[in-house]
């Protein structure tokens, strides 16, 4: 396949063409690599990560940021990145019910991205379609994600802002996690914040944030009354202004350069045919493990 007509299309907002780019870089097709070699220097359009637990209101929020910059001129592409998970399918029905308004509107793209990866995490290219959406012209870029396991932590890795959203029962959850996401968080959301114990989670968190030495903000919302929205969409443009400084764009870059190549070097191991191997092997009496991998140290 070609690559070029449809990046020119994609590059004209035509949506089929930016659906073909897509695919093709998820499916690693013919000329994706090309294409991605292709794309412009700038970057300067915000990647905003957006994680949290099943059901804290991710998709909710999501769809009224969407109203808020669209309100504002703003060309959104979203990706909604899915851990391979039991909540899969629900989970793709609910966005496409909490951000159905958008699915033709002209200023929004949205793609959903089912994650292939065995262990979970996010999608093995959703840097790659990341960086790709941001070429075109668009004003923002939203990865949605569910955090479980490894898919938080690594959606921190490719976007220049990550919001970690939580609800106000997650008091024990935050206790234990608490250390892990003040590392990746710089915006903290508790949404649900009509729930009567709303306060004293939101005011325990807070305390956390101020400790954490990074200031990070704690904005309430109410997603589904479009309650603190606003104040959201303020938060994330200040983080943005402090992105832009150039130690800290440095520091990304080189995760996200340090991510594809790690990638590239892993793509033909497989770790349960690894597993196979040492179980054929590791009764023999000369086994030796630093022998052992040597077949895959060249
Ligand atoms: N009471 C209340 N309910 C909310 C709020 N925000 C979202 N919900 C509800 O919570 C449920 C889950 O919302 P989603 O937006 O699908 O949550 P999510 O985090 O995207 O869920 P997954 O993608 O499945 O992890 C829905 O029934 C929403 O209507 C809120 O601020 N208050
Ligand atoms: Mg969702």
């Amino acid at each position: 396949m070609h690559w070029k007509p449809y990046y020119d299309r994609a590059k004209q907002h035509d949506v089929r063409g930016i659906a073909r780019c897509i695919t093709l870089i998820e499916n690693e097709a013919e000329g994706s690599a090309d294409l991605l070699r292709a794309l412009p220097a700038g970057g300067t359009v915000p990647v905003i990560g957006i994680t949290g637990p099943p059901g804290a209101g991710k998709s909710t929020l999501t769809d009224k940021l969407i109203g808020h910059y669209v309100e504002a001129g703003k060309r959104v592409a979203v990706l909604c990145v899915d851990p391979s998970s039991p909540f899969h399918l629900g989970a793709l029905l609910g966005d496409r019910i909490r951000m159905s308004d958008w699915y033709t509107h002209p200023q929004v793209y949205i793609r959903s991205l089912a994650s292939r990866g065995a262990l979970g995490g996010l999608h093995p290219h959703t840097l790659e379609i990341a960086d790709f959406l941001g070429s075109l012209a668009f004003d923002v870029v939203i990865i949605e994600t569910v955090g479980v396991g490894q898919s938080e932590i690594e959606i921190a890795g490719l976007a220049d802002i990550t919001v970690v959203v939580l609800v106000p029962e997650a008091g024990d959850e935050i206790q234990t996690m608490k250390a892990g996401l003040m590392e990746i968080a710089d915006v903290f959301v508790v949404n649900k914040a009509d729930r009567p114990d709303a306060l004293t989670f939101i005011h325990h968190l807070e305390s956390l944030a101020h400790a954490s030495g990074k200031n990070l903000p704690v904005i309430r919302t109410v997603a589904t009354e479009k309650q603190g929205i606003g104040e959201l969409a303020a938060a994330i443009g200040q983080q943005q202004q402090q992105q832009q400084i150039p130690a800290r764009k440095k520091i990304l870059l080189t995760e996200k350069a340090w991510r594809l190549i790690t990638e590239a070097r892993m793509k033909d191991l497989s770790k349960a045919d690894m597993a196979d191997a040492i179980g054929l092997q590791m009764n023999r009496n000369d086994f030796n493990l630093y022998r052992f991998i040597d077949q895959y140290n060249h």
